[in-house]
């Protein structure tokens, strides 16, 4: 028998407040025995949870598709709830029971129903220049018993809100950051438990956030606007039925709040003796908190609201420090002995005015003392005057810090470990990857990869999480993506920052370097960075099967290498503009951050790839004629670049690891040029001890084109090179996170330099692809995507003994993990969710009569679809389910070629 469970509305279990009309269902199919499929679903969907009102059902409807189903003819309307339930027949006819019943509840659809106003604090109380952050209030009275009350809020700046003097849910630094004139988010809050009948009260904080505070690095403020302001609407329906409507309006007070100074990259001030007690309860006396004034209604349009797309930023996890020391120029400082993104929770006892100030750092310098020269003008400070009597806890609100020193300045002389805990907070998305082997130093390079996803994921996914930066960069995100659709489920999240792309993208098809862009009015569209357009929206659709994020995508995916193509004199060529290059390449001349791959070469190369992706888009959005259109362009391209930069006789014009690399990656060469430039590429690499030059560019596809041309012990060599520059060589030096520089920190343990020196940057994280991909072997299939179709083809290398991957897809847990001993003996053990089908390559194979399954002849077990002998190997096409395969190979494994 199966089971269905599982159930997600786009993509999360019982979300509230999401914006999709139209949204898609996903389940799974429970079940200890192999090769099951779906054959037919069924749906309901009712507005009660007994599904006594039901409001739509499928029927039973002929289909395997178990993921992203889309509802035909139905239409969400705003804020309702819906119950929903599933069953399904397997391909032996049997049919499951019901699925437990999800729900999902719509957030305010359209910006019409916005019946609050706009607020904020007079400008008399707080001018645009000032930096304290106000609080915003209302009593009201609730005439009846509440059977349920629904907060949609959102804010120009950062809100927070309390009722009756409790935090009102567990999302922070809200209502996010997006392109703020384009979107704007909205949050859809339950609040029935908080709410009383009689006297109520409703409070805001609000702060500064990516809105008005200071943003990149030339001291920009008010990049959105001057002035904070709340818009919230709480809606209570009483037990008989009746309706209340709570707004934003005139009728709420406003004063200064004890955040005096509130800013993303420069920390916050907080004064516990401005706290008004009781301020956001029905009890507090505004007459006689001083300080109280009519808010005031501003002019803002509603236009740009749309409920929030991906999760919210969450609390993830407390970490606490692991030593409290002196460091040699007297300093006290704290060791959270991880480099974190967040903030510090602390208490501390004191008189009152006292104050306390905590700076927060990623390394210490050469000579052991606290280092902040590479945060450039982010302070990261955070101050607070303590109102004295009790012990005091405090944690900032809008404001975080990348950091694992921190340094502690007016704390009294005792002090306990225990009272400093850092707080871990990013987007809240649900974890999907595991990978682990038999090298301790390639598990912490990627407990690393994954600390750089952490940090660099709140609510956009920025380059670095500490200095006067943390931005949308382009380039980054198309490098990490889909290392990171690996560890965690990022198709919410970058959903919504998609979004954020196409509305800042140019009229002509340009695309900033950052997005949301801060850099207006600067220079934008570099090769490889812009093609984020295009490489992201692909990424979302092979790794999730999600077939939406192209058609909303592709007028932007189009209009990006319309834009190309319009560049220099010849459209099939780009050899103009500016462009980052190889970043950080370490070929680079002296002093120069870009690497000596020719630019040009890096921009063609861009070019062609992502028309050969936007001409797939094309062919699965069945658009014929855009498909032959991008076809053709894409051969003009192909053909202008192998004039361009490769000789008569097969050679590449441009000599460095990252040219053999996208040529080969982009598959740009023809077949004799391919040998040149895989053997131009390994004698490269032969001529440097195995040790890459590649920058950000190269980097993401060094291993993959090393494993898939036959160089596969070339990739093993570089993964496990512990001398510099490589991966490990920051992981030899203790890195707790990847770093933006190879040589961040130096062999004698000095700096490479004090201006671009993040320590927690996850561009060259990008290896976390190749780890699940080739060491552990998953892999999706883009004929099938989602791993509808899953290939298993680990390529094992010399210097691990073993490696396992594991990933949670929407169809359920796909794993792999190979051993092999010293006499040869090599095991894989897979498992492949219901509902899908698995290629699955044994490497080293001998003759399919010595291959064991599960201790039984291959042929016979159960769940095994067909069995096919190769020169290189078996490959076998199974069902669902576990399997173990064994089998004698040869001690030193050759590479296998990709599927
Ligand atoms: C740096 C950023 C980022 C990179 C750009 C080109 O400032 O940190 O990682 O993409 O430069």
């Amino acid at each position: 028998m199966f089971e269905i469970t599982g159930l997600r509305c786009e993509y999360q279990e019982n979300p509230i407040g999401i914006g999709a009309a139209r949204p898609r269902i996903s389940w799974r199919l429970q079940s200890g025995e192999r090769g099951v499929s779906q054959t037919a679903y069924e749906i309901e969907i009712a507005g009660d949870a007994e599904f006594a009102s039901v409001i739509w059902k499928s029927g039973r409807t002929d289909s395997d598709q178990s993921v992203l189903v889309e509802l035909e003819a139905f239409l969400a309307e705003s804020c309702k709830r819906y119950y929903y339930r599933v069953r399904a027949w397997n391909q032996k006819g049997e049919q499951s029971p019901w699925s437990e019943t999800a729900f999902w509840e719509m957030g305010v659809l359209s910006p019409e129903e916005w019946s609050a106003e706009w607020i904020a604090a007079p400008l008399a109380l707080l001018p645009v220049e000032a930096e304290p952050s106000p609080l915003l209030r209302k009593s009201f009275t609730l005439a009846g018993t509440v059977k349920e009350a629904r907060l949609y809020a959102t804010a120009l700046g950062l809100y927070e809100l309390e009722l009756n003097g409790r935090r009102v849910g567990d999302s922070y630094f809200t209502p996010g950051w997006t392109s703020y004139n384009h979107t704007l988010q909205t949050q859809t809050y339950d609040v029935t438990e908080l709410l009383e009948a009689g006297g109520n009260a409703i409070g805001a904080w609000l702060g500064s956030g990516w809105y008005k505070g200071n943003l990149a690095w030339s001291n920009q403020r008010c990049l959105y606007g001057g002035q904070l302001a709340l818009m919230l609407q709480l809606r209570v329906v009483y037990t008989d039925g009746t309706e209340e409507l709570i707004v934003t309006d005139d009728s709420w007070s406003a004063a200064v709040s004890p955040i005096q100074l509130s800013e993303i990259y420069h920390g916050e001030t907080y004064d516990a003796r401005l706290e008004r007690k009781g301020w956001s309860t029905a009890a507090y006396d505004e007459e006689n908190g001083e300080g109280w004034q009519p808010a005031v209604v501003i002019e803002h349009g509603k236009e740009m609201l749309r409920p929030q797309i991906n999760e919210p930023v969450r609390k993830q996890e407390r970490l606490k420090p692991i030593a409290l020391f002196t460091t040699p120029k007297g300093e006290r400082v704290l060791d959270f002995g991880q480099n974190m993104v967040g903030w510090v929770q602390f208490e501390v006892q004191g008189s009152a005015g006292t104050e306390v100030t905590l700076l927060h750092a990623e390394v210490l310098d050469q000579e052991g003392n606290f280092y902040t020269e590479n945060l450039r003008a982010a302070k990261q400070c955070i101050r607070y005057v303590l109102k004295g009597g009790e012990r005091e806890t405090y944690e900032p609100r809008f404001t975080f810090q990348g950091f694992r020193y921190v340094q502690l300045l007016g704390f009294p002389e005792k002090l306990e470990l225990e009272d400093f805990t850092g707080v871990v907070l990013h987007s809240d998305m649900e974890e999907t990857g595991h990978f682990a082997c038999s090298e301790p130093l390639v598990n912490q390079l990627q407990h690393n990869i994954k600390w750089g996803l952490k940090g660099n994921f709140l609510d956009v996914p920025t380059d670095c999480p500490q200095r006067d930066e943390r931005l949308g960069w382009t380039g980054d995100a198309q490098m990490f993506i889909q290392t990171a659709a690996y560890l965690t489920n990022v198709a919410p999240f970058f959903t919504k920052w998609l979004r954020d792309l196409e509305s800042d993208q140019g009229a002509d098809g340009s695309i900033p370097f950052v997005v949301p862009d801060v850099l207006k009015g600067q220079e934008h569209s570099s090769a490889a960075w812009g093609d984020a357009a295009v490489i992201c929206p692909w990424t979302l659709y092979v790794c999730y099967g999600d077939k939406r994020i192209l058609e909303q995508q592709y007028d932007s995916m189009t209009a990006w290498v319309s834009y190309i193509r319009q560049q220099g004199e010849n459209e099939f060529l780009w050899n103009t503009g500016f462009h980052f290059g190889d970043w950080l390449g370490l070929d680079a001349k002296s002093g120069d951050y870009v690497g000596a791959t020719d630019r040009d070469f890096i921009a063609t190369a861009f070019y062609a790839y992502s028309v050969s992706l936007v001409r797939k888009a094309a062919a699965i959005l069945n658009k014929s004629e855009d498909e032959a259109e991008y076809q053709q362009l894409y051969d003009q391209i192909a053909a202008a670049f192998r004039e361009e930069f490769v000789t008569a006789s097969g050679r590449l014009a441009v000599p460095t690891q990252t040219a053999q690399v996208l040529a080969l990656m982009f598959g740009l060469l023809d077949e004799a040029a391919e040998k040149r430039a895989i053997l131009k590429l390994s004698e490269l690499l032969k001529q440097n001890d195995f040790h890459l030059t590649t920058g950000f560019v190269g980097t993401p596809y060094l291993n993959h084109v090393l494993s898939a041309y036959g160089q596969n012990e070339a990739a093993y060599k570089l993964l496990l090179q512990q001398t510099y520059p490589s991966w490990l060589y920051p992981v030899t030096k203790g890195a707790t996170t990847i770093w933006e520089h190879w040589d961040g920190i130096k062999e004698d343990g000095s700096f490479w330099s004090k201006d671009m020196n993040s320590f927690n940057h996850y561009a060259y994280g990008a290896i976390g692809d190749w780890m699940y991909r080739t060491a552990a072997g998953i892999q999706t299939v883009e004929e099938a995507p989602g791993y509808k179709r899953i290939v298993i083809a680990p390529q094992p290398g010399e210097g691990l003994t073993w490696a396992e991957g594991s990933m949670e897809t929407l169809y359920g847990t796909v794993r792999s993990k190979w051993s092999k001993t010293d006499n040869g003996a090599f095991t894989l053990d897979v498992t492949i969710p219901s509902n899908t089908a698995a290629h699955i390559r044994l490497p080293d194979t001998a003759a399919e009569s010595e291959v064991t399954e599960s201790g039984a002849a291959l042929r016979e077990a159960a769940g095994i679809i067909a069995v096919h002998a190769k020169a290189d190997g078996l490959a076998i096409e199974a069902g669902s389910g576990s399997y173990r395969f064994a089998w004698q190979g040869i001690l030193t494994s050759s590479s296998v070629a990709l599927v």
